[in-house]
């Protein structure tokens, strides 16, 4: 009778203890999900150097879709303004202006997705996701041609 006893103390401790651990982890990864960055988004034009370019540095937490993170900037910032239409087939948008400069078919331009090493993103701006503090993003106006 004793043992048996002991055996569901026993038990009911590692119960207690294992629901513990698992509160634990889940205060953690909702914690995680919450980690802040600020993420450099640059405006530039390679076709005029004269045109205004720009810097911005949005806040947003990790794991925010640029997409995402152009809302915010233009919550975030006056001087910030873009357009962009959504396309199904893609699961999302194609940027059609920025700071009221817009892309155009019959010039043959478009405002160019890149890393902050002038490489082209092979997706759009709602499939790439902000990852820390030191990322940088850049919109290019450019040609196509
Ligand atoms: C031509 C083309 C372009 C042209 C479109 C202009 C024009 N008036 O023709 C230009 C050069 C502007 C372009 C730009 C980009 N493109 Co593009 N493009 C294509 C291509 C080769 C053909 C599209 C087409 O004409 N289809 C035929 C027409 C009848 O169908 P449509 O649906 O109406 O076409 C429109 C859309 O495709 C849209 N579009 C073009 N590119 C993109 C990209 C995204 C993310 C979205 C949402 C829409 C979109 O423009 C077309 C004309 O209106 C496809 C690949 C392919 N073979 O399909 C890649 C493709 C769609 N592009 C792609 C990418 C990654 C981009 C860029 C993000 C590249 C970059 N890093 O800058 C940019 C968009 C940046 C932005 N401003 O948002 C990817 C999309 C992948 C994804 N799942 O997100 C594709 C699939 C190529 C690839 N495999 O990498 N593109």
């Amino acid at each position: 009778m004793m043992l048996k006893f002991s055996i569901l103390v026993a038990c009911l401790l590692v119960a207690s203890l294992y629901r513990e651990v698992q509160s634990d982890d889940s205060s953690e990864s909702s914690e995680e999900s919450t980690i802040p960055a600020n993420v450099t988004m640059k405006i530039e034009n390679s076709l005029d150097s004269s045109w205004p370019s720009a810097e911005y540095v949005v806040s947003v937490p990790v794991g925010t879709s640029v997409y995402e993170m152009m809302v915010a900037a233009k919550e975030q910032f006056d001087d910030f303004t873009f357009e962009a239409t959504y396309f199904r087939q893609y699961g999302g948008h194609f940027i059609d202006s920025i700071n009221d400069l817009a892309g155009s078919s019959a010039d043959q331009t478009f405002w160019r997705f890149e890393n902050g090493y002038g490489v082209a993103f092979d997706r759009g701006v709602d499939l790439i996701l902000v990852h820390a503090n030191d990322d940088v993003i850049v919109f290019s106006f450019a040609s196509w041609a």
